[in-house]
């Protein structure tokens, strides 16, 4: 960090609020959480991500949908593919869950996140209890045999460099609090399974 950016976070303090994350959850009659899809390309996380959005929608949460390929044409189109890239790419992912959260809303992130120690930042954002980590275990063959946007072929041409799976590393989850085996299950079903996960874990009435 530049020595500037040092200087003004020393100069500027946190500004309290009079309505806090429990009350904006409350008005909304939920408890506002992280679930957080990780894997590798093509495991199946933004589509099981939304087909359990589209499940809580229609129990009557407040949710909203944070996905890496989306925020890479927006916030994070300055970002590429390196180690420093992704973490980055991570970190500003998790300040905007972070604020979701604050704002009650049940958070679903689909991002590749490879690394153990960005995904544990990310939790540590927010409360205990707060952040579900949702790990889509889909075998790289599986993924390569899937390949819906063609970028496993692409990438095994040499045409994109460090594509997580092949010549990019991918750190998976030591103890997700939802582990998804996609071999054998449709997405509804694995997204049955992340609903009734979030119920016993308390995030759903
Ligand atoms: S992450 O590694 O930084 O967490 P993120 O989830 O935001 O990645 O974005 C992954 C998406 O970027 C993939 O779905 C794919 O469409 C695209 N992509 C482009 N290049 C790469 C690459 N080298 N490795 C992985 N994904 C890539």
């Amino acid at each position: 960090m530049i020595e500037g950016a040092l200087q003004k976070r020393a100069e500027v303090q946190w500004q309290p609020t009079l309505i806090g994350c429990s009350e904006r959850a409350l008005q909304k009659n939920q408890r506002a959480a992280i679930v957080w899809f990780t894997g590798l390309p093509a495991a199946g996380k933004s589509t099981i991500a939304n087909v359990v959005e589209r499940k809580l929608h229609a129990s009557g949460y407040h949710t909203m949908l944070l996905d890496g390929d989306n925020l890479r044409h927006g916030l994070n189109r300055d970002l590429g593919f390196s180690r420093e890239d992704r973490v980055e790419n991570i970190r500003r992912a998790g300040e905007i869950a972070k604020l979701m959260v604050e704002a009650g809303l049940i958070t679903l992130c689909s991002f590749i996140s490879p690394y153990h120690t960005e995904r544990e930042s990310v939790r540590r954002l927010v409360r205990e209890g707060e952040f579900i980590e949702v790990f889509v275990d889909t075998p790289v063959e599986e993924c390569v045999r899937r390949d819906p946007k063609g970028l496993y072929a692409k990438a095994r041409a040499g045409l994109i460099k460090s594509f997580t799976g092949l010549d990019g590393e991918y750190e998976p989850p030591t103890q997700p609090e939802i582990h998804l085996r996609t071999l054998t299950q449709t997405p509804d079903d694995l997204a049955d399974i992340v609903m009734a996960n979030l119920a016993s874990l308390g995030i759903l009435r």
